[in-house]
């Protein structure tokens, strides 16, 4: 067979600086090559070489300059923040109301950040395809789907108008196949298939301290998705915006995909950001305790940003107001809003701008002998660009505390790996705020002698409930519309509220 030549690779990579990428061309098979071109055909030189560079010296400069960020570091201005917990009750209402008005007109989007590796988690799947252990087996994307669906309902029972909130789904060349399929097969959750959006972010190749790409085999480059700040670039390169625009989307959710407690399209969030003239908004939680591993939303010099937990000092993260509460306490859960109109500012003006922060890892490599070696130091740097990274370009930015206990539970390791963010920390976080609803909603839970389970509300992270309770999405979105059917009644644990549940129960009222 005739095996294929590379001299526009050959040319592409010495004008990058990086011919050593063909360094094994000769052993490589006609397959090997292939893929090896399409591969570098995918990358321009200039850029690239740039690239290169400057992972190699940020890694340096980082390594010189003393972690200062800390010493401008000032917390939120009162006037920017809102509360889900402090506000007053006619203020939630309000925000509740513009919210639904707004997806009732179909102008509220949500969009997923789904292109990230999950290798904390140790999966080789997307993170969104798994399953926590719930007793309905749902995955994080059928919960989120059918939390879409649900507040499509709800927005056209209370305004009489059918809507869409069109799902945009950010993958990445890890991610972007098996979400496909996995949608496909599940028939989109019952979701209509145009209005979910696939979508590819960038991948970048990985280099070594010396600003040398990194061979993971030896026809294969080292690449990593850009971060989730790459959503920018992503948003232009696959006209994401005009689509946006053909379908009226003023609004969008931005979230993450491992909190099992996410909101889909908050109407409460949405209706606070677009009420006070908000082009970008973070939903927070209070942190939990000081070194907790979650960025912090505040100013530094008086700019708008998330400092991430790696670059506090120990001391900033500790320190106390009057109150006792952490100065710096408005956790970042990667859960934001943006208006399009904001986004095309962004991606038409901004997104050069975008800090690149380097994350120096352990990455598997092959040697000047062509040997496959796991490293056990970090020998590597990726570069990745973060989503919040654009507060600082926003004219009106806000913030809105939620209650952890409501909003957040991410899924980020696995369970071997200890007893923080982990598919039980998960499961458990979302069944014990179903148990809640039912609870609140008057129901009551018997034990295997028929006995009433007493009622706990108060727990430990790592407690089980008392009594395991699921309530599917399409049920119920935020423990609404419940008391019709559970009110002073008795149920056995396990229970499994779905739709066909609920309306055996109506029946036999
Ligand atoms: C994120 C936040 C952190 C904190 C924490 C809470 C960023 C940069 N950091 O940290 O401040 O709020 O979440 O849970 O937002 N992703 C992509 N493409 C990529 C990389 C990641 O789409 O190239 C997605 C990923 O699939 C996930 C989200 O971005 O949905 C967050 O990524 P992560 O889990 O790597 O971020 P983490 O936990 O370090």
């Amino acid at each position: 067979m005739l095996l294929p030549s590379a001299p526009d690779v050959r040319e592409l990579l010495a004008r990058a600086g990086q011919p050593e990428v063909l360094r094994f061309w000769e052993q490589l098979t006609a397959e090997e090559r292939r893929l090896l071109e399409a591969a570098v055909k995918q990358l321009e030189p200039g850029p690239l070489r740039a690239h290169c560079q400057e992972a190699a010296t940020a890694r340096h400069r980082e390594q010189q300059a003393a972690p200062n960020t800390h010493r401008h570091m000032q917390p939120l201005p009162g006037e920017v923040t809102g509360s889900s917990a402090r506000a007053e009750p006619q203020s939630l209402r309000g925000w509740r109301e513009r919210g639904f008005h707004e997806i009732s007109e179909s102008r509220v989007a949500v969009l997923l950040l789904a292109g990230g590796q999950g290798t904390r988690l140790g999966v080789p799947y997307p993170k969104g395809m798994y399953d926590v252990g719930l007793p309905s087996g749902k995955t994080l994307y059928q919960i989120q789907a059918e939390r879409i669906r649900k507040v499509q309902q709800l927005a056209e029972e209370r305004l009489g108008k059918k809507c869409v909130v069109p799902w945009y789904i950010m993958t990445s060349e890890f991610t972007l196949e098996p979400t496909q399929k996995f949608f496909a097969q599940h028939n989109y959750f019952g979701l209509v298939k145009s209005n979910v959006v696939m979508f590819e972010q960038q991948m970048l190749p990985a280099v070594d301290f010396n600003g040398r790409i990194i061979l993971e085999q030896k026809g294969k480059i080292a690449m990593a998705p850009d971060g989730n700040g790459g959503l920018y670039r992503a948003l232009t390169n696959n006209r994401i915006l005009e689509d946006m625009d053909r379908r009226g989307i003023c609004f969008v959710h931005v979230y993450c995909v491992d909190n099992i407690l996410v909101k889909m399209a908050d109407p409460v969030f949405i209706g606070f950001c677009v009420e006070k003239g908000a082009d970008c908004g973070a939903k927070v939680v209070e942190k939990a305790y000081p070194t907790e591993p979650v960025g912090v939303v505040c100013l530094v010099d008086g700019i708008y940003q998330v400092v991430e937990y790696s670059e506090v000092s120990q001391e900033t993260v500790e320190q106390r107001n009057p109150d006792g509460r952490l100065t710096f306490n408005a956790g970042n859960i990667c859960n934001h809003f943006f208006t399009v109109d904001f986004l095309k500012s962004v991606t038409e003006e901004f997104e050069p701008q975008l800090k690149r922060h380097i994350a120096v890892k352990k990455i598997p490599y092959v040697d000047e002998q062509g040997n496959a070696v796991r490293p056990e130091v970090p020998n590597g740097i990726k570069m990745e660009k973060f989503v919040f990274d654009v507060f600082q370009f926003s004219k009106k930015f806000v913030v809105f505390e939620v209650l952890r206990e409501d909003e957040f539970s991410p899924l980020k390791n696995a369970d071997s790996a200890g007893s923080k963010d982990t598919p039980s920390t998960a499961r458990r976080a979302l069944l014990w705020q179903h148990y809640r609803w039912a609870l609140q909603a008057g129901a009551h839970f018997l034990d295997s002698n028929n006995m009433r389970i007493p009622h706990l509300t108060r727990h430990q992270e790592a407690e089980e409930p008392p009594a395991v309770c699921e309530i599917s999405a399409l049920v119920s979105c935020e423990g609404e519309g419940l008391e019709e059917y559970l009110k002073d009644r008795e149920f056995r644990s396990p229970l499994l509220l779905t739709e066909e549940a609920l309306t055996a129960l109506g029946q036999c009222q």
